[in-house]
């Protein structure tokens, strides 16, 4: 009897969570990256519940129609070397396979380019840096830099490109779309949009040390016109990058959000070096 009332009260509490899904941001997409991937997982979660269904139907009747019961005794169990059932079973989660994989590996290959309804918009190159334990935003086109902070444009695809100057890390902005790794001495790339305005929540979706949990950042979605106005007045106002300054900022630790009007990009190149860091900073002292 208690067992039942926890189970019946584990399975409230579950679906009142699943419901609330405003709160779950992969489950709230605000763009067609996140969307697609939103997509992927109501079929792949369907699917599987629908598996989950028919074998525990097969499981009951099977019970109820082959028990050892008065004037079944006829019955034999025995069963070896069925051809029929051999292939029913081998066939079957080969077909399960092919239905998850299928949709799976078309939607993550289709999001390696620019989401089909932003095909005519030309895509703004992000560069990340993620250093121990704040992420570093240059725009190369505008000239810009930003640190713990991300200004983008609605309806304009974001090509990210990720490196890191310390440990590996992964960037993440569960409203618009999955993560992606930012690795020192390599680039890896992803393409994230937001179809309308707004305040998402970015962070590192890989543990890399004591502060990882710091490493969260807010990305405002605003229009092309406040996106330019911004990056404009920045370039006009936000004091220049100094090497010095920047060498600060790689140093290990959080760091506020910043603003600059020139970019690192002049005397550092990560993917290059991917010792840059270690070389030109102080080691963490042992704790
Ligand atoms: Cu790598």
């Amino acid at each position: 009897m208690f067992k039942w009332k926890t189970i019946s009260l584990s399975t409230l509490l579950l679906s009142v969570f699943m419901l609330s899904g405003c709160n779950i941001k992969v489950l709230n997409p605000q763009g067609p990256v996140a969307e697609d991937q939103f997509q992927l997982i109501l079929w792949s979660l369907g699917f599987m519940l629908f598996i989950v269904l028919v074998v525990f139907s097969a499981f009951t009747i099977i019970l109820v129609r082959y028990r050892d019961r008065p004037g079944h005794q006829n019955h034999d169990p025995e069963q070896e070397g069925n051809k029929w059932l051999e292939l029913l079973w081998t066939v079957i989660p080969i077909i399960i396979i092919i239905c998850l994989a299928v949709p799976t590996v078309r939607t993550i290959y289709a999001l390696e380019d620019p989401p089909k309804q932003s095909k005519d918009q030309e895509p703004l190159t992000v560069r990340v840096v993620s250093s121990d334990w704040k992420w570093i935003f240059v725009y190369p086109e505008q000239g810009i830099e930003t640190v713990n902070y991300l200004n983008i444009p609605a309806d304009v695809p974001i090509k990210f490109r990720l490196t890191s100057a310390g440990s590996m890390s992964s960037l993440w902005i569960p409203s618009l779309g999955g993560q992606e790794y930012a690795m020192a001495g390599m680039m890896t790339q992803l393409i994230l949009e937001a179809d309308h305005p707004g305040t998402y929540v970015g962070k590192n979706a890989n543990f890399n040390g004591k502060l990882f949990q710091k490493m969260k950042f807010n990305v405002h979605a605003m229009t092309r016109e406040d996106f330019q106005a911004w990056a404009e007045k920045v370039k006009k106002n936000a004091p220049k990058l100094t090497k010095e300054q920047y060498l600060n900022i790689l140093e290990p630790g959080v760091s506020a959000k910043k603003t600059f009007s020139s970019t690192h990009l002049s005397f550092v190149n990560h993917v290059k070096e991917p010792d840059f860091a270690v070389k030109h900073t102080e080691i963490l002292p042992p704790h």
